[in-house]
């Protein structure tokens, strides 16, 4: 299976990790830009030091009951990393939903779009569409504000399948080969721990699809309603979940926690090669 992003292209004969590089207001830089900037640009590189294969930069907090961001503060965030970040030996990805951050992010060099929302904006899906990036499409039910209220499902496994393969017509009818197509049934996004434990355990079913598969399951909730840690104490949950994730076909992960997830990666690739 191949995945096209941007100039990158990978042969997924490996899974990758994919690292979270969130631009959002912290304790350190109270707000103003030029310290948040800082901060995510020596994040970004050590996350790269640490073996990434692919980061996804991000600038709106998409945690549940999170409050929108508008998109000139969106852009005030994500613009300055992106351009900072140019030429780095790994694609960016850019974690938006809005379209017009998408265009900038594009045209600053994002090799890949992360659209919780799958590009059902149409002025989404035609940035996309207009450029050689690679896009995740993730599933969720509801909105962020709300999707945690009251999920419901009759079969998690089979509505997300069929909203993901509906999701990857819609984008290959618009001219998105499918080398460019990731699908993500989106951990957390309008699911209880029920459909939580179920995606995860089903995963193997959405290789069906035919794209690759991607799993973001890093200091998630579900993580913590297992071991009873707080979100600072979930590395090793973290990682036992992208290695059952990658397990079940999974052909990116998307963490925190890159060289814990690398190096338990790498043991599951030696081992798997004898097989
Ligand atoms: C996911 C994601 C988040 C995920 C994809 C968090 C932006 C919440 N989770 N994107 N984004 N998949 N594709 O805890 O699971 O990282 S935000």
């Amino acid at each position: 299976m191949l995945l096209r992003c941007g100039k990158f292209h990978f042969d997924l004969s490996r899974s990758l990790v994919m690292g979270i590089v969130n631009v959002t207001p912290d304790s350190f830089s109270d707000g103003g830009h030029h310290l948040q900037l800082d901060s995510a640009l020596a994040h970004a590189h050590q996350l790269i030091q640490q073996g990434a294969d692919i980061l996804d930069i991000g600038g709106e907090s998409t945690r549940p009951g999170a409050l929108p961001v508008s998109v000139q503060e969106e852009l005030d965030r994500v613009m300055p990393v992106m351009e900072g970040l140019r030429g780095a030996p790994v694609p960016l990805s850019v974690d938006t939903c809005k379209p017009e951050v998408m265009s900038l992010a594009l045209a600053a060099g994002a090799c890949m779009v992360n659209d919780i929302n799958a590009l059902q904006q149409p002025e989404a899906l035609s940035f996309v569409a207009m450029s050689d990036a690679a896009v995740c499409l993730m599933h969720k039910q509801g909105s962020p504000q709300t999707m945690q209220e009251q999920p419901q499902y009759q079969d998690v496994v089979a509505e997300v399948l069929q909203f993901l393969h509906a999701r990857i017509a819609a984008v290959e009818a618009a001219g998105i080969a499918r080398e460019r197509i990731v699908v993500d049934p989106g951990f957390g996004f309008g699911k209880t721990q029920e459909h939580n434990l179920a995606l995860l355990r089903g995963l193997d079913v959405f290789n069906e699809l035919g794209v690759a598969v991607l799993a973001g399951l890093s200091r998630k909730s579900m993580l913590g309603k297992i071991t009873g840690q707080d979100v600072e104490h979930r590395v090793h949950a973290s990682v036992a979940a992208a290695l059952l994730a990658v397990q079940r076909g999974a052909k990116i992960v998307r963490v925190h926690d890159v060289r814990a997830t690398v190096d338990a990666l790498k043991i599951w690739q030696a081992v798997s090669e004898l097989a």
